[in-house]
């Protein structure tokens, strides 16, 4: 997101994300998706990428998403209500290669399902590690968004422990190129020293207004 946000809208957004921000509800089956009755977006990612990390730290909160040094820590697609603004997905990482098969396939399916098939999605994040990378199950993501024609951005985590982030940026927009549902910029994070999360904050706000 390297559009300039002006002082107003960072201010705004800022705000808005210091207000309440409630667990709606962890969803294991489709069939209870809450209404979507509000613009959504959603946190994807391979396992352990620091998607709830993220979400916490957005929201200036240890452990409103719960994180662990494990992967698979989250194992539901959990709702959230940032001010009756928006709703945030926290989802599970896709992926996942140390759960049995059969539950991997669950997770996969119910994840890939969501973000086909729902109507007030704004926007997917991407999330990827710093350190890793592009890995295949993003780049197939990708494609399936491409297809169902719903909008994504690349968030890079873990910017405090990646090296060479500007070749890695340059790298990924070079790929990017070739994929029509995703927006060119690509964002770098780090939850852990706060870096990022005021445009990213921003952005949010501006796909759901
Ligand atoms: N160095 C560093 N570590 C981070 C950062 N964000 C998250 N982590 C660590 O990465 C690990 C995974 O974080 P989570 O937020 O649980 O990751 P997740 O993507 O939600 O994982 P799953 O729910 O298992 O898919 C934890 O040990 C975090 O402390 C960051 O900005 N910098
Ligand atoms: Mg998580």
């Amino acid at each position: 997101m390297s559009e300039e946000f002006t002082a107003e809208q960072i201010e705004s957004a800022r705000k808005i994300f210091s207000g309440p921000c409630d667990f709606m509800l962890g969803v294991a089956d489709l069939v209870q998706l809450p209404e979507p009755d509000k613009p959504e977006i959603a946190f994807a990612g391979r396992s352990n990428v620091g998607k709830s990390s993220l979400l916490n730290a957005l929201t200036h909160r240890k452990d409103l998403a719960r994180t662990s040094n494990t992967p698979g820590r989250t194992q539901q697609l959990n709702f959230f209500n940032l001010g009756n603004h928006l709703y945030i997905v926290d989802m599970p990482g896709y992926g996942y290669a140390k759960v049995s098969k059969s539950t991997r396939k669950e997770w996969d399916a119910l994840i890939f399902s969501y973000l086909r098939g729902r109507p007030n999605l704004r926007c997917v994040f991407i999330l990827i590690d710093s350190r890793h990378g592009l890995k295949e199950s993003d780049t197939h993501l990708m494609e399936m968004l491409d297809k169902a024609a719903v909008p994504y951005r690349i968030i890079l985590t873990k910017a405090d422990k990646g090296k060479g982030l500007d070749a890695l940026t340059e790298n990924i927009q070079t790929v990017l190129k070739k994929h029509p549902a995703a927006y060119p910029q690509i964002q770098a994070t780090s939850a852990h020293k706060k870096e990022g999360l005021e445009d990213l904050r921003a952005g949010i706000i501006q796909i759901c207004s």
